[in-house]
């Protein structure tokens, strides 16, 4: 059984995709919590933070450089922007398949609950 993410990558559920290449795809998150938030997404299927294999270290670091890439883009690299990994139930993770939120847009709190 395919994840969400996994029928978004396919194309079978579809979503706004603001960035691809042919290791991650990144797109606007359903459910906005700034002005800007995106969901960065490896296209190999890893299921939590916990399962990142050592040979999964450089996608890690892509998906993060994909992140800043787009807030540069976007045009609030300068001013800032928060990056969140939420892992499994305490950390809010409703989705099994890592992804890296990417928000900005405005000031964000600290801490965020
Ligand atoms: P998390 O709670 O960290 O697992 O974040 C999952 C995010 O995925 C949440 O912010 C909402 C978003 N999301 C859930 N379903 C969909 C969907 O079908 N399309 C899009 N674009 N985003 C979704």
């Amino acid at each position: 059984m395919d994840s969400l993410f996994t029928k978004i990558i396919n194309r079978e559920i579809p979503a706004e995709i603001i960035y691809e290449d042919d290791q991650v795809i990144a797109f606007n998150d359903i459910n906005p919590q700034a002005p800007f938030h995106a969901l960065i997404v490896p296209k190999k299927h890893i299921a939590t933070l916990n399962d990142i294999s050592s040979e999964d270290e450089s996608l890690v670091g892509h998906m993060i450089k994909t992140a800043a890439v787009i807030a540069e883009r976007e045009g609030f690299a300068e001013t800032g922007y928060r990056t969140v990994f939420n892992c499994n139930e305490h950390g809010g993770q409703t989705v099994y398949h890592i992804h890296l939120h990417l928000l900005g847009g405005k000031p964000m709190g600290w801490p965020p609950y």
